[in-house]
């Protein structure tokens, strides 16, 4: 499978790696770091990403300012990382040939390859098992991309799919160069204060439900535009309501435009967010998944959903 991909990018005259809309680290990260370590037997690539703004925690990953949100004209190898669905890109299926590398349990299997470790705590774990595996460099600021996925992801070692393995691997990425103080604080210490403003508010909203088993917050266009704060600003806040001790599923309703909102899933225990974002057309992970849905359906979908938990 490998030398197939080896000789798929070899071939490409022009090649495509594609990240997820609504970027995170893991998806950018794996991107950036795969396309470093092919640099030398890939003939042309382009980094795409369909979001208009990219969080800027990550402007420290290598290729950052190279990302674009257009395709080329015209490519014949897509890779795709981190993503469940072709559609987790925009793109839409044409003439390339697509290789898809990722950790989703709810992968589909789009790609003419598919590389997939559901296992595995992030994408960007993939990649490295790839590239290392091919005797591809692996270069300090590869290191750096992959290692700074691996540790957001991974909620800095802290969730379910944390095991020996991401370890060994956290090890060998330290071996090719990567930092973990100065990843840590480049991902975590350059914080605007329109967030906290922001996160004032994700507080303030919380209620509690199903024997207080159940946290929901909700966040509206205004609370953004009145901080300041972006949406990437509160990727993280749902995380927050389940840390809560007797909070077993955190719900965070977050408005996106004038019609629709995102809905963000974090469960402990038994809990699969998967099985219920798969329901409303999302995906994910077990611990961590999340839907798009009609504003005027949230309501119904909330009480569906707290029917449906059982806790
Ligand atoms: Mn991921």
């Amino acid at each position: 499978m490998k030398e197939k991909i080896i000789k798929l990018i070899k071939n490409a005259n022009k090649i495509v790696i594609a990240s997820h809309i609504n970027p995170d680290a893991d998806t950018i990260g794996s991107m950036l770091g795969l396309g470093d370590g092919i640099k030398k037997i890939a003939k042309k690539v382009t980094y795409y990403n369909p979001s208009k703004e990219l969080p800027r925690r990550f402007d420290f990953f290598c290729g950052f300012t190279k990302i674009k949100d257009k395709l080329p004209d015209n490519f014949d190898l897509l890779i795709c990382v981190d993503c469940a669905s072709l559609d987790r890109t925009t793109i839409k299926n044409g003439d390339f040939k697509i290789i898809n590398f990722d950790h989703h349990k709810t992968n589909n299997n789009f790609g003419d390859i598919n590389i997939v470790k559901e296992n595995y705590a992030s994408c960007s774990m993939v990649i490295f098992e790839f590239l290392n595996d091919s005797q591809l460099d692996i270069s300090p600021s590869c290191a750096t991309s992959l290692y700074a996925a691996l540790v957001e992801d991974s909620g800095f070692f802290k969730y379910e799919r944390v095991d020996k393995t991401t370890f060994y691997i956290a090890q060998k990425l330290i071996e090719y160069g990567a930092k973990p103080d100065k990843i840590a604080s480049l991902l975590t210490q350059r914080e605007p204060l329109a967030k906290y403003r922001l996160l004032q508010r994700y507080l303030n909203n919380i209620e509690l439900k199903a024997n207080a088993t159940v946290c929901i917050s909700r966040l509206d266009l205004e609370d953004y535009e009145s901080t300041g704060a972006s949406v990437s600003d509160s990727d993280s806040f749902v995380q927050m309501g389940l840390s809560l001790a007797t909070v077993k599923l955190s719900i965070f309703i977050y408005q996106l435009d004038e019609n629709r909102a995102k809905i963000s899933l974090r469960s402990k225990n038994d809990i699969d967010c998967s099985v219920i974002a798969l329901s409303y057309g999302g995906g994910g992970h077990k611990r961590a998944a999340g839907f798009t849905a009609n504003l005027k359906d949230i309501d119904d979908i909330i009480v569906n959903i707290l029917k449906k938990v059982n806790i």
